[in-house]
């Protein structure tokens, strides 16, 4: 469990700014990418996950995005998500760092959250961009044909970052500053394999912050960051705050 030092720093600290992955959001129930059982089990990421594979086989990456989206819609906020929320009640200021597309910490009502990989519940046209409704994308799947633009006819596809794309530079930018100006980081549920997110617990280590890691298995950076703290989100977390 966690140390008197992590409950010092954070009763001291006037930021904390948290890096999220797949892994908060199992408890409620979303699958993780990399775990047994997780998404890439099943599918190859190279085949699904970038754009090339969008573009020979729209169905299927459409398909599958749908799949996702439809467990997301069904899933709530856990305790893990309303611990991060709590957390605002005791700290100044808290930034929300997340790998995840599920919209999870901002329906759980955290109040800065910064969306690295972009937003599973959002859909656009590739070439003019415009927003897609979901209903659109679901009813062209149940057709057997790909999804399309209304406006254009181009190929609609998810707002998250692929593999190979540049991560949205506001949001980077964001993230970056939040991480170099925090007095403690957290890293939570994330195997910290991605990159650029997988840089920022160690750029918050060499800015001063103090780095603590929630995880049930060891990551990378396990061994390099000031506290381990071995146990799912959605118990550690509120342990914190109690
Ligand atoms: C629990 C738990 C519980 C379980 N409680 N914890 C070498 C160096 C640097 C970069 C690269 C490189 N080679 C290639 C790159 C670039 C590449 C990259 O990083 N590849 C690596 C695989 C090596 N990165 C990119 O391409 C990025 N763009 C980029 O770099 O642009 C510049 C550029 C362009 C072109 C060329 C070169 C550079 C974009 C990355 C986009 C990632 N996108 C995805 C898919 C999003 C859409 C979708 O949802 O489908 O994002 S991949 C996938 O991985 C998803 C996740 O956000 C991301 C991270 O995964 P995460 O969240 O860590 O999940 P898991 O499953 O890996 O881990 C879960 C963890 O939870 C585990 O540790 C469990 O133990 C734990 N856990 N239960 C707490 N209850």
């Amino acid at each position: 469990m966690h140390s008197d030092t992590l409950i010092k720093r954070l009763r001291n600290a006037a930021h904390v700014a948290v890096l999220t992955g797949a892994g908060i959001s199992a408890e409620s129930g979303i699958p993780t990418f990399r775990d047994p059982g997780g998404i890439w089990e099943k599918f190859e990421p190279q085949e699904l996950a970038n754009v090339d594979a969008f573009l020979d086989n729209p169905e299927l990456v459409q398909g599958w995005y749908r799949h996702r989206r439809q467990i997301v819609e069904g899933a709530e906020p856990n305790a893990g998500h309303r611990a991060l929320v709590d957390l605002e009640q005791h700290v100044a200021t808290v930034t929300t760092i997340t790998q995840n597309v599920d919209d999870l910490h901002n329906r759980a009502g955290s109040a800065d959250v910064i969306e690295l990989h972009g937003n599973i519940t959002h859909n656009y046209c590739m070439d003019c961009e415009t927003d897609v409704a979901p209903e659109r994308v679901d009813e062209a799947i149940e057709q057997g044909e790909p999804a399309t633009c209304p406006e254009c006819g181009g190929l609609v596809r998810p707002d998250v970052v692929w593999f190979g794309e540049m991560l949205p530079p506001d949001a980077m930018d964001r993230a970056s500053q939040a991480t170099t100006d925090c007095d403690v980081f957290l890293s939570v549920g994330t195997s910290t394999v991605v990159y650029p997110a997988a840089r920022l617990p160690m750029l918050a280590k060499e800015s001063g912050a103090y780095v603590v890691e929630v995880n049930p298995d060891r990551t990378p950076i396990s061994g390099d960051v000031d506290e381990y703290l071995a146990g799912p989100a959605g118990e550690v977390l509120p342990a914190l705050l109690s």
